[in-house]
């Protein structure tokens, strides 16, 4: 979509339980490259929603939901070290990603390192390695399912990777791939600290 305007972050934004961004682009965190330490655009509450945002570039870590949440309508232009966290320690945690996409990212764009079930819906995706990774050096070795349903990638390399030593699972439903991916990449796990 085209953005209806413009917004310079110059620190992570606690959303809270509702953030609407109506559309504008935010950016401004981070450097746009792959360093680990950078901080988050936004941070949403478990149980909350973050809908109709679009981000670019720099873009930090992107979104961190710190347990159940909802992320609608939200537009990547180009994905920094990542572009959203599932971070809930609850395996009862539930994370919706509805509608939007991602564009341009070198690495990953949903990054589950807590526990519970993501679901990706209506998405797409161009220019990316992995669209989802339950983590696999995460130092708590957390059971983490995706479901995709509904998802259209280009010059996209992987689909998920999941750890199935941990018990991981992974479900795909009107899944159309543009040139060539794998759907699923299967891992060992290692906890941070056992390596
Ligand atoms: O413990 O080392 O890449 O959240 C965390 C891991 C590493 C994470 C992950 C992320 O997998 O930093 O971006
Ligand atoms: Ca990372
Ligand atoms: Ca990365
Ligand atoms: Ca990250």
């Amino acid at each position: 979509p085209t953005a209806t305007g413009s917004v310079k972050l110059t620190d992570t934004m606690n959303v809270g339980s509702y953030f609407n961004g109506g559309l504008k682009s935010y950016y401004g965190i981070g450097d746009g490259g792959q360093g680990e330490s950078q901080d988050p655009m936004f941070v949403v509450a478990d149980g909350g929603t973050i809908e109709n945002v679009i981000i670019d570039a720099p873009a930090g870590d992107g979104i961190h939901c710190e347990g159940s949440c909802t992320i609608r309508n939200v537009w990547w232009n180009d994905v920094g070290e990542d572009a959203a966290t599932f971070k809930s320690p609850s395996s009862s945690a539930r994370y919706l990603v509805d509608g939007g996409g991602a564009k341009s990212a070198s690495d990953k764009v949903f990054q589950h390192n807590g526990a519970g079930t993501v679901t990706i819906r209506n998405f797409q995706t161009n220019g990316v390695g992995k669209l989802y990774r339950a983590c696999g050096n995460c130092a708590t070795s957390y059971q983490r399912h995706v479901v995709m349903d509904g998802v259209t990638v280009r010059s996209t390399k992987v689909l998920a990777g999941i750890n199935t030593n941990w018990g991981d699972t992974a479900r795909f439903s009107r899944i159309t791939v543009y040139g060539s991916a794998s759907i699923c990449d299967k891992y060992k796990g290692v906890p941070k600290g056992s390596e």
